[in-house]
């Protein structure tokens, strides 16, 4: 399996990188377990993609296409059986360093007026933590309408995450807003934005984001510089601790940019979607209670520690139910998760072979 954690101890933010530090008592060498978590990495090469409908790729048949602000600049072909103009789902998640850029692409609106839609969901078949924004990158224009919706049980049940519409009113009878009037108090309120998808600007600005970082900065501050603030707010608040886990994330694509009002019946080449680029960092939920995440035979999985065990070390490990399972606890920093499944006491005592000078640990059950 590929090791998604390094085994240097310090990186990234948050001082979460070590689960135990042995420590001496009055009974010889024990572990002291603290807090810990995965570090944070790029999610999209660990997902599955999915489209519906399943047919909605552009290619088959080949089809040409016209520019959205040019309707005599069709130059733009797709064929399914050529490498070079096929554009499958997977170049929504390749390294995107090279020129000219490689995108996913629908069919077109050929069926005008029935709408053009289309749902691509991600899914990563385990929870995951969300750390940075969702980014997505569209190679044509931004669409009109749009929904973000996350899940977190593996794909049975939804819910919005952001809208988004060059007229959230008329799109979706919501009030147009903007991250930055969230406060901490209405931080889980799910908004409908504007600040993605108006008119012509789509040229300079191909991106539309899912604000993680300044959401994280309601209580961290602007520059994230007060995380312990954070940590403080996710340990006591399981609704904001859920709010960023997920198992899957769907993005509804619900009308494509037309870039004017009245959309061209005679040249419906012009409107379609097509995606070059999406951006998911995070790392697996592990409950506080793993460093390092592992993939292996296509599933992401935790490696558990503080005798926990499961997908998302969420519960205790056989003989291990001398305390009932809990989350561990950021606080207080660095220190203060105790494991709490062992039978009481928690000890692991570390023995020195006299004639090798080896180390190994033993956990002793004590009653
Ligand atoms: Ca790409």
């Amino acid at each position: 399996g590929i090791r998604l954690k390094s085994n240097f101890p310090y990186v990234s933010w948050g001082h979460y990188d070590v689960c135990k530090s042995q420590i001496y008592t009055e009974e010889g060498l024990a572990w002291d377990y603290m807090a810990c978590q995965p570090e944070a990495t790029d999610m999209t090469k660990y997902l599955r993609v999915a489209l519906d409908p399943p047919n909605i790729t552009c290619g088959d048949p080949p089809e040409t296409y016209c520019a959205l602000e040019n309707p005599y600049m069709c130059n733009n072909e797709c064929d399914a059986t050529t490498e070079e103009l096929a554009h499958p789902p997977e170049l929504m998640f390749d390294f995107e360093g090279r020129n000219p850029t490689t995108f996913w692409q629908s069919t077109s609106w050929k069926k005008y007026p029935k709408p053009l839609q289309v749902n691509i969901t991600l899914s990563w078949n385990k929870t995951i933590e969300l750390t940075d924004d969702i980014v997505l990158t569209f190679e044509s224009g931004r669409p009109e309408q749009m929904v973000l919706e996350k899940s977190l049980d593996y794909g049975r049940t939804w819910t919005p995450y952001q809208f988004y519409a060059t007229d959230c009113l008329d799109a979706f009878t919501m009030e147009p807003k903007t991250v930055n009037e969230l406060t901490q108090r209405t931080l889980l309120d799910i908004i409908c934005t504007e600040d993605y998808s108006r008119g012509y600007v789509w040229k300079n600005d191909k991106t539309v984001r899912f604000e993680i970082k300044d959401r994280f900065a309601l209580f961290a501050g602007p520059r994230l510089h007060n995380m312990a603030s954070l940590y403080g707010q996710l340990d006591t608040t399981k609704n904001l601790r859920d709010f960023f886990t997920i198992t899957d994330l769907r993005i509804r694509l619900l009308k494509p940019a037309t870039g004017a009002t009245m959309v061209d019946e005679n040249n419906l080449s012009r409107y379609f979607y097509a995606i070059s680029d999406i951006k998911v960092q995070g790392r697996c939920k592990c409950n506080l209670h793993a460093n390092s995440c592992v993939f292996d035979k296509g599933k992401l999985g935790c490696e558990c520690e503080h005798n926990t065990t499961g997908p998302d070390c969420g519960r205790c490990k056989r003989h291990y139910h001398g305390r009932a399972w809990s989350v561990g606890s950021y606080l207080p920093i660095p220190k203060g998760t105790q494991c709490n499944c062992t039978i009481n006491p928690c000890v692991f005592f570390t023995f020195v072979s006299l004639s090798t000078g080896q180390l190994w640990h033993k956990s002793i059950l004590m009653y």
